[in-house]
């Protein structure tokens, strides 16, 4: 490949990656679980709007998704939900969490009020030391 023809192909490359780093806000997303992760890790959404999101465990044990310490306004969970026998720790100190069983589907709806970042983990007993995190990322538009 001739040297012009090389070099335009590295920056179209270069800047593709640049806005694939940058991601935008979604007020909707699916997050699929398995043993021990969640996929996307990262989600970012927008401040003071209503986002819904769709949890899938493809796990085959019950898995949370739990932020400790987020504002937010109009939470609603539903779907599969396991019961609270399965969340380990002081399930009153966490301001966001659901817990959904094996093979199933729950639904998270809340508005969240102040930017940042937020760590989401899997309070179920060795599940966030295995590798259970992800980021929440609230950002102002
Ligand atoms: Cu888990």
């Amino acid at each position: 490949m001739p040297l012009k023809k090389t070099l335009l192909l590295i920056s179209i490359l270069m800047l593709s990656a640049c806005s694939t780093n940058k991601a935008s806000p979604v007020n909707q997303a699916t997050i699929e679980i398995v043993e021990f992760s969640y996929t996307p890790s990262s989600i970012t959404i927008p401040v003071n709007q209503p986002v819904d999101f769709t949890i899938i465990n493809h796990g085959t044990q019950t898995h949370n998704f739990v932020i400790e310490k987020i504002a937010l306004e109009n939470l609603e969970i539903g779907g599969d939900i396991a019961n609270q026998e399965y969340l380990t720790g002081d399930v009153s100190k966490y301001d966001l969490q659901v817990s959904t069983i094996a093979g199933g589907t729950s639904t998270l709806h809340f508005m969240a009020t102040e930017p940042g970042e937020y760590k989401i983990f899997c309070t179920v007993q060795g599940h966030e030391t295995a590798g259970m995190v992800g980021k929440l990322i609230v950002v102002s538009q």
